[in-house]
């Protein structure tokens, strides 16, 4: 099994953590992803449909998109302990997608990222909106967390792995991360095969 990430990708975090939380060997390739995409390595752009990290390769077959990739490895490592949490799981791996992946990281990569590469600049507007509807959704998983250890309840699943990559590189933007939202990151970062985000996807 082989893995293409990079270390500013959250994406890549979940697919990584979750590996690691697995206890999975596996290779890992780190890749440029601020490079221009035709010169990206042969193997990496013929396993990539679209370029991007992640990208895990496993049996000659190439898999992409990080929380499809989660259900992938956990449906082969029979993750899921009933049809019914596997659809739970999806219910937060769709979510996150559209909810809190859709303004964190654009809202990390405007601050850490845009004096370098101008195009991740968010213009006033789009920030404004952009802040709001992190508010939001970080709320809703701070009022969901606020009774349980993990997201579909006291045993951890790939969702949270999932819902919690971009929240770990919460310090680089200026965002406030709610109180049980902060308490489930701890618990995260107390299981087997945490390190740092740019610890676990370093080259
Ligand atoms: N929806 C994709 C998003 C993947 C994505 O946006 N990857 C970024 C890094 S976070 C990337 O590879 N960017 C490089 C590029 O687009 O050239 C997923 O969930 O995996």
């Amino acid at each position: 099994m082989k893995l293409f990430g990079h270390p500013y990708s959250g994406h890549a975090l979940k697919v990584k953590f979750f590996l690691a939380w697995l206890e999975i060997e596996h290779q890992y390739e780190c890749v440029d992803i601020f490079s221009e995409r035709s010169t990206r390595s042969d193997e990496f752009l013929k396993a990539s449909k679209f370029s991007e990290v992640p990208t895990l390769i496993d049996d000659g077959q190439c898999y992409i998109q990080s929380n499809a990739i989660l259900v992938y490895l956990s449906d082969k490592f029979r993750q899921f302990k009933n049809s019914n949490e596997k659809q739970k799981c999806l219910e937060w791996l769709v979510w996150e997608a559209n909810k809190i992946g859709m303004c964190l990281p654009q809202l990390r990569a405007n601050e850490k990222l845009s004096k370098t590469y101008p195009e991740f600049r968010l213009s006033q507007g789009a920030h404004d909106w952009l802040s709001i509807r992190y508010k939001h959704d970080v709320g809703v998983l701070d009022k969901e967390l606020a009774d349980k250890s993990f997201i579909l309840g006291n045993s951890i699943s790939p969702a949270d792995f999932s819902l919690s990559a971009y929240l770990m590189y919460s310090d680089e933007v200026s965002i406030e991360v709610p109180q049980n939202v902060e308490r489930w990151l701890d618990r995260l970062r107390k299981q087997k095969g945490w390190q740092s985000p740019y610890e676990m996807l370093k080259g």
